[in-house]
């Protein structure tokens, strides 16, 4: 198949393009390169060194003989640049991470909240409006959250994007109806995520448009059998406060001996997929996109859930350090329960990673072999989620 990975440069799209490669594919990444500058920004880096995507891409065909190609244009603003691009490579299937994608990024000021909802909605707005103007019927993979579902206080299993609905006529009959599940975004980027959907079911039912929706959980793990082949290829590891995430973090946390930083009680549970798992589900994904017709399909790309005290006494028992309680920057649920149905993926072949299987401590290796790159003043996570929140926090009245 022809695949275009928007956003290929990133901590999930690298290595998603690479084993999309592996796996006989002919990929084009697209990006701006915008992830790299926020590191900039941040004043932080990967704890791994990561190469320019110029080598990567060398790298890769020196590893393998296989060419990747590869675009440096802005999906969200250049437009024309994407309808040029989809009327050469004529791709199949176009899969779409090209998105701000942190949630405490998008909470730290007007200009972050601004930026995020501005790149993500035109982003995924541009992609659809230039996959119609194309003439082609091109498959589009998209990398959404599971956290649009909000977090229920009571249990229940989450369905894949989907509620039926009973409602009564207006002669007091009962229709069964299905919705899009409703959403109740946690941050300004879970709330672009909710947007995206919107905007997928519009141009589902408008231009017949083939959209998968994967709702992907919290991604832990960093390396992936394709980006093992050379250092060149490694992928990135964000363990900062904006962009690293939670398990990640943890891992980082105990190879340097600083306190677990649990955040308030801990007692937020999450869903949880290994990185590993991510590549093949976007795989499964865009090789079934021929089953896609008609409504939006959404599968839930998560393999377990877990809460996150749990996760903090589980790296702490594995890798060694004490697990802190830290004053929460966001504004969420101190408990809550989570499920997911995952049936989709698990029909399509995958076979899940699961946290117990050994991984994990080969991941709390390669955290501690660059732990010399760790800036431990961009540890604690500053971003807050509203100004009372940061008044308290900071002791102010
Ligand atoms: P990332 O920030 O590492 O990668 C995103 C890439 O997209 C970056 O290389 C960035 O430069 C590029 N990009 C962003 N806006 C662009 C634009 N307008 N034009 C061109 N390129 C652009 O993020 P990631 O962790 O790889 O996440 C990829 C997708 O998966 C995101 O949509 C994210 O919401 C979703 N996701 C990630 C996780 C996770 O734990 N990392 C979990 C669930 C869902
Ligand atoms: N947390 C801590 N300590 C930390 C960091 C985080 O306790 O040091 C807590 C947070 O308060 C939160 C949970 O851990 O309750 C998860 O935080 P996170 O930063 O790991 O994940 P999140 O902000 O939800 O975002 C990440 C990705 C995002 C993706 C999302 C999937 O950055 O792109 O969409 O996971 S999900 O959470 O399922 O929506």
């Amino acid at each position: 198949m022809q695949i275009v990975a928007l956003g290929g440069d990133g901590f999930c799209g690298w290595p998603s393009a690479l084993h999309l490669s592996a796996s006989g594919h002919d990929v084009t990444i697209v990006d701006n390169f915008v992830r790299r500058r926020a590191d900039e920004e941040l004043g932080v880096q990967s704890l791994t060194p990561i190469c320019s995507l110029s080598e990567r891409v060398r790298a890769w065909h020196e590893a393998t003989g296989s060419r990747i190609d590869t675009a440096d244009f802005d999906v969200a603003h250049d437009y024309d640049a994407l309808v040029e691009l989809l009327r050469t490579v004529r791709p199949d299937a176009v899969v779409h991470f090209a998105e701000q994608r942190s949630a405490p990024y998008s909470m730290k000021s007007p200009a972050h909240k601004r930026y995020t909802i501005d790149n993500n909605a035109n982003a995924t707005h541009n992609l659809l409006a230039a996959v119609v103007e194309s003439g082609l019927d091109i498959h589009i993979v998209h990398l959404g959250s599971m956290g649009v579902y909000g977090y229920e206080t009571v249990p229940v299993d989450l369905p894949e994007g989907y509620l039926t609905v009973s409602y009564p006529d207006r002669y007091g009959e009962m229709h069964d109806h299905e919705i899009l599940y409703p959403t109740q975004p946690g941050s300004v980027y879970h709330l672009s995520k909710s947007l995206d959907q919107l905007m997928f079911q519009f141009f589902a039912r408008n231009d017949a448009v083939r959209v998968t929706d994967l709702h992907q959980g919290i991604v832990w793990g960093t390396q992936t059998a394709e980006t093992e082949r050379d250092p060149r290829l490694v992928n990135r590891f964000d363990y900062d406060g904006d962009y690293g995430t939670v398990l990640n973090r943890f891992l980082v946390e105990a190879a340097i001996g600083y306190p677990l930083t649990v955040h308030g009680t801990g007692g937020q549970t999450r869903a949880f997929i290994n990185i590993g798992d991510t590549v093949r589900c976007i795989r499964l994904a865009v090789e079934s996109g021929d089953r896609v017709r008609g409504r939006v399909r959404v599968m839930n790309q998560m393999t377990e859930t877990h809460r996150i005290a749990e996760l903090a006494d589980l790296v702490a028992a594995t890798v060694g350090g004490e697990v802190s309680r830290v004053t929460n920057p966001r504004q969420e649920a101190d408990e809550n329960d989570l499920a997911a149905r995952n049936d989709s993926l698990l029909d399509l072949g995958l076979e899940p990673i699961m946290l117990d299987s050994g991984l994990l401590s080969a991941e709390a290796k390669l955290a501690q072999a660059y732990c010399d790159r760790v800036d431990r003043d961009r540890i604690l996570a500053r971003s807050y989620w509203n100004r009372n929140r940061r008044s308290a926090v900071e002791g102010r009245t």
